[in-house]
């Protein structure tokens, strides 16, 4: 199998969990490289959605190696319960690796990422509260804690000593919080410790070894390219670079490793948490016309589209060629698993942007202002629909009807990109492969 990077090409949520689940039997090793558990990856496991957070969705078959790269900030809590959740429903996690340089989410994290918000008002990003950000804030830095630092007591009791001297004034004097103990936290965190060892490798290591033995690499990539920290709609981002370059950085092996890159797109767009979004249909209660809120309920109702940590409702719009052709080129895609198509079966007609136009010019390519994507107004085609079919049973391209086949093409021929994996429901087989 070529190691591969599978990287979310618009704003997360675009199906990633299901096409690495569809695709890691064939792989030896199925890799986290960044973000944590914002992360929210849907897999279909008997008649039930699992939600993984952490664990890479390779984690399904036995065979393939799962791995939490060092660009990865773990939760150690959530991780654990994750896997008594995973085992409780006879998935083993015996095989799981945890990079020993990844760093650890600790409660101040969690804390200070609320209060951020809250500060934020009107302005704020919209994170999860998860602590990703904080947690990345300090790995940046140079002030985290790292998994490593759970295996001494010694050393991890003195990180958090100096960690509580700077976090405890902004906990208690700015934002009026707990201000925690360095016994408060070893009580909670040391335990974890012994839970954990077994799991811990060096993983860069490992990784590499594993390519000279001829072995294949599958990197699940978290949320999506315009959150990525760098390529995203900055500040409306994650603090991780969820771009396939992510990939290497987060793991520690090298550009020559990566033979392909599959970026995964829906048929549409979704956005949860804050920012520009300009084919955003706005929902009634967020102030969109009524054709405009018609159109974004069907998605979001169609499509199901609630957060699947923190069960937000997402916002919907149309299919964006900007940002697609931006994604194409950010991460170097060399292929495009389409998901959802079946979403769109409740359409006449269906929408998709070509280029924004604001104050007299056209853009075809992704903007360098952010201000000229806040207030950027779509240019659409609009192309027929399939209304009513239910695509949810095609196996193979020349099933879909005539439109949705034509959807795909117009997409595929405007971006420049095969599209080579077609979602038409949730399930694992519920997918087209196109060679
Ligand atoms: P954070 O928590 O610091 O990473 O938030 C920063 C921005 O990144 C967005 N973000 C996400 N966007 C889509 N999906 C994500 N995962 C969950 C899911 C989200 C959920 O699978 O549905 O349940 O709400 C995810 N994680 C982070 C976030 O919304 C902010 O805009
Ligand atoms: P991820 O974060 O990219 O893994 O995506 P999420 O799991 O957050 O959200 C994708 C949602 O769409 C999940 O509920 C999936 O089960 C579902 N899904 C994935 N592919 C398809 C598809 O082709 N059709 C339909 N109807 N649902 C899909
Ligand atoms: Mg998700």
């Amino acid at each position: 199998m070529p190691n591969t990077v599978l990287v979310g090409a618009q704003w997360g949520d675009e199906g990633k969990g299901k096409v690495t689940d569809l695709i890691a039997s064939g792989f030896d090793y199925v890799v986290r490289y960044q973000g944590g558990n914002n992360a929210g990856h849907t897999v279909i496991h008997g008649d039930q959605k699992l939600a993984l957070h952490l664990m890479p969705s390779g984690v399904m078959y036995e065979d393939a190696v799962p791995v939490i790269g060092n660009g990865v900030v773990v939760d150690p809590g959530v991780l654990i319960r994750e896997m008594a959740m995973l085992e409780a429903e006879g998935i083993s996690c015996k095989n799981l690796k945890i990079s020993c340089d990844a760093h650890l989410i600790m409660p101040y994290h969690k804390d200070l990422d609320g209060a951020d918000e809250k500060s934020l008002g009107e302005h704020k990003i919209g994170t999860t509260k998860r602590g990703i950000g904080p947690c990345y804030q300090d790995k940046v830095a140079r002030k985290g804690i790292r998994v490593q630092d759970l295996m001494d007591e010694k050393i991890f009791r003195l990180k958090v000593e100096t960690a509580l001297s700077q976090k405890n004034p902004i906990l208690q004097k700015i934002y009026g919080l707990h201000a925690y103990t360095v016994e408060e936290i070893c009580e909670e965190y040391l335990p974890f410790a012994h839970i954990l060892e077994p799991y811990m490798a060096e993983t860069a290591q490992l990784l590499n070894e594993a390519m000279r033995e001829g072995k294949s690499i599958l990197f699940e990539g978290a949320q999506g390219t315009l959150l990525d920290i760098d390529h995203g709609t900055y500040p409306y981002v994650t603090s991780s670079s969820c771009c396939s370059g992510g990939a290497l950085t987060g793991t520690g092996v090298g550009p020559k490793a990566i033979d392909r890159v599959l970026g995964i797109e829906k048929a549409y767009v979704t956005r949860v948490g804050g920012g520009p979004f300009p084919t955003e249909q706005r929902f009634a209660e967020d102030g969109g016309t009524p054709d405009e809120a018609a159109d974004g309920e069907l998605l979001c109702q169609a499509g199901h589209e609630y957060g699947v940590t923190t069960g937000r409702k997402r916002r919907c719009g149309w299919f964006d060629m900007v940002i697609a052709r931006y994604a194409a080129e950010v991460n170097g895609l060399t292929e495009v698993a389409l998901t959802k198509m079946d979403v769109l079966s409740v359409f006449d007609t269906i929408k998709v942007c070509v280029a924004y136009e604001c104050d007299g010019k056209v853009y075809d390519y992704f903007p360098m202002q952010q201000s000229v994507l806040f207030h950027a107004k779509p240019i659409y085609e609009e192309l027929p629909g399939w209304k009513g079919e239910d695509i949810s049973q095609c196996r193979s391209f020349e099933e879909l009807p005539e439109n949705a086949q034509n959807y795909v093409k117009y997409i595929e021929e405007n971006v420049g990109v095969p599209i080579t994996i077609i979602g038409v429901g949730a399930d694992r087989n519920a997918t087209i492969l196109r060679p």
